[in-house]
């Protein structure tokens, strides 16, 4: 048992730490106790050598050479490690496509006029109008959202070219490597569809051609998954300006009804916040002082965002959240949400509804939601939330009231408008400034999840650490941004973790903008939000003429679980942004393939390095994690022409 568990045993946060003893204690199951029962993980799961694809198996491959070394069809240890890797990342990809599609529709919806939903980012709706190529002119707002929706469906439907969205948002000079490997994408849904058959029986056999596909898919992922919902969200509901707002525990009211909303298509949390305002007064007839919605995971990142509503948990607690006793309900989309909310809501009178189609699970309340009916869906949806509010059983809950203020809503549009306080001509000159003279070292984006094996928070929050002592500025997004948030890296009170020269350009920027200063780490969204601090990225490249792989940047992703995180940072691998991943990415069978993501190969036709300009980092220790990180941000940094740490004849 290393050092850190000594103290606390599932969360860096207390609140969870004594609920996760009040769930055992009470002999409620969750995520953190079942990771305790099951052990270690099966080797060969993750090595990634076991292969599921045909009836001819499962076949596994021995490890050190002893054993069977090729599946019954022939494949071997390379082969298999690619192909399992590469249906992971679909499985990711196709989450945040399905994201991307569910909004389109919305907003063609709302171009017609019919809709629950209206368009409230105007100018947002014209600036990705016009780099889509579309004309504006003369043209009402409905006719142009239509334009922007059909386009967005059609990086769905069309069979040749290149993808909308991605013409739209990436360089050029990317955009020319990948057409010279051949990986570009042309739709999305027709992308899905190829890498599935390429990882079927009898299908692609080639290691390297399949992680070629791999980097395909982060490209979709990134492009039809991540901006292309991110912009149309933008253009529904507003572009995220800056929100204070609060997070842990304490923001579950005991005297109010509390809804839990959990998931990650704004479009049912939307609507859950504004019918929660406009049926307030019901709930004072059931004895409530009025109705409390509180955020999970990334539906919680959305409406924090927009709304200024407060957070309660990350992914790896959201079943604790229920163990408070004190939630009315708990509504629910679509990812990330554990089967297992349920056996714990049962234990509780909390309600867990589900609302898609296809996203239902067992004994839960199932409200079907279409947006074209989506205020009849919310109004049932906290209507039934308000009725629970006198089954509650006040023996069994417990009351936090510890709360941390948290500064978010740093959308791209908003952290340029706050530097165009400092230059109004060339909002990002100050930010290139800093950098340049080194007060910012480089800029690394903390993203992903929590894991109910990994001690929660601990990683997302000292590798944050680590980079602001070491003056690198930090966005984050997800669920890492929930771990910062907690941690008082979102508020004034963590300016003390930073850097001094840091410090100093936080307080500069936030002090023209009316604030004390910038927080030291910025909330940027939810997981399809990565999308931002890759537009600020491909902005300051832009500027400076060079090209995104050329920046002191470096993402992580400390305590991730998901497929969506894998996919997410494949997108930006393939954008030449070092990423750092803190959990087993499942690939150590193969050396090939260990090598091309993390070492780079000369003879074997790929090297992500040297192609692409930046390679997987795998490092479980978050703080050797966060050195290796700023070794790689300080060889950036020389190679720019920057001061620099880095001695590259000496390679420290
Ligand atoms: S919700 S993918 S646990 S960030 Fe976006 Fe959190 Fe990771 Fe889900």
């Amino acid at each position: 048992m290393d050092k850190r568990q000594n103290i606390q045993t599932v969360s860096l946060d207390c609140d969870f730490e004594t609920l996760y003893k009040k769930a055992c204690k009470e002999g409620i199951e969750t995520a953190f106790s079942r990771a305790k029962q099951s052990n270690a993980r099966c080797p060969f799961g993750s090595a990634g050598v076991c292969c599921r694809h045909c009836l001819e198996g499962p076949c596994r491959i021995g490890p050190n050479g002893k054993g069977a070394q090729r599946g019954i069809c022939g494949a071997d240890a390379d082969t298999i490690v690619a192909r399992n890797l590469l249906t992971t990342l679909i499985e990711g990809v196709a989450g945040h496509a399905e994201h991307g599609r569910e909004t389109a529709l919305a907003l063609l919806e709302a171009s017609g006029g019919h809709s629950d939903y209206s368009i409230k980012g105007v100018d947002k709706l014209h600036r990705v109008a016009t780099g889509l190529g579309l004309t504006t002119n003369g043209k009402t707002v409905e006719a142009i959202a239509k334009e922007v929706a059909l386009k967005a469906l059609e990086d769905y439907q069309k069979q040749t070219g290149i993808m909308n969205w991605l013409t739209l948002h990436a360089q050029q000079q990317s955009i020319d490597k990948w057409n010279e490997l051949g990986i570009t994408p042309v739709n999305i849904h027709l992308e899905i569809a190829k890498a599935v058959t390429r990882t079927t029986m009898g299908c692609d056999a080639d290691p390297v051609n399949l992680l070629l596909g791999c980097l395909t898919m982060g490209l979709v992922d990134g492009y039809g998954g991540l901006h292309l919902s991110t912009d149309l969200q933008d253009i529904l509901f507003g572009v995220p300006k800056v929100v204070k707002s609060k997070f842990k525990l304490g923001v579950i009211k005991p005297e109010m009804v509390n809804i839990a909303v959990h998931g990650h298509v704004p479009l049912l949390s939307e609507k859950v916040v504004e019918w929660s305002r406009k049926l307030s007064e019901e709930a004072k007839e059931v004895g409530a002082l009025g109705i409390n919605v509180v955020g999970v995971c990334c539906s919680g990142n959305e409406i924090l965002m927009r709304h200024g509503i407060p957070a309660a948990s990350s992914f790896s607690s959201q079943e604790l959240v229920i163990v408070t006793g004190l939630l009315e309900a708990m509504v629910v989309d679509v990812q990330c949400i554990m089967p297992g909310v349920q056996n714990v809501a049962e234990c509780y009178h909390t309600e867990l509804i589900t609302t898609l189609p296809y996203v239902k699970i067992a004994g839960a309340t199932h409200v079907d939601f279409h947006t074209n009916e989506a205020d009849k869906a919310a109004q049932a949806i906290v209507r039934k939330a308000i009725a629970n509010f006198k089954k509650r059983d006040p023996q069994k809950t417990s009351n936090f009231t510890g709360t941390v203020e948290a500064y978010a809503g740093f959308s791209t549009e908003q952290i340029v408008e706050a530097l165009g306080t400092l230059n109004g001509r060339e909002p990002l000159q100050p930010l290139i400034d800093a950098i340049t003279s080194g007060a910012i070292r480089g800029v690394a984006a903390i993203v992903g999840c929590t894991n109910p094996r990994e001690l929660q928070d601990w990683g997302n929050v000292t590798v944050a650490k680590e980079l602001l002592k070491n003056n690198v500025l930090v966005v984050a997004t997800g669920c890492a941004a929930h771990s910062l948030a907690k941690h008082n890296l979102m508020n004034m009170e963590g300016l003390e973790y930073c850097g001094e020269s840091l410090r100093g350009v936080l307080q500069a920027v936030g002090q023209a903008v009316g604030l004390p200063s910038l927080p030291p780490a910025l909330h940027m969204g939810s997981c399809v939000d990565n999308s931002r601090p890759a537009a600020l990225l491909s902005a300051v490249a832009n500027f400076l003429g060079v090209e995104i792989k050329d920046l002191p940047a470096v993402g992580t992703c400390p305590e991730t679980h998901s497929p969506k995180a894998l996919a997410i940072g494949t997108y930006f691998l393939a954008n030449g942004v070092d990423v750092h991943i803190g959990v087993d990415p499942q690939v150590s069978g193969s050396k090939l393939v260990t090598d091309v993501l993390c070492n780079g190969v000369e003879d074997e036709g790929l090297n992500l390095e040297k192609l692409f300009g930046g390679k997987l980092i795998y490092e479980q220790d978050p703080v050797k994690a966060a050195a290796l990180l700023l070794r790689r941000i300080e060889e950036k940094r020389l190679a720019l022409g920057l001061s620099s740490t880095f001695n590259s004849e000496l390679g420290i």
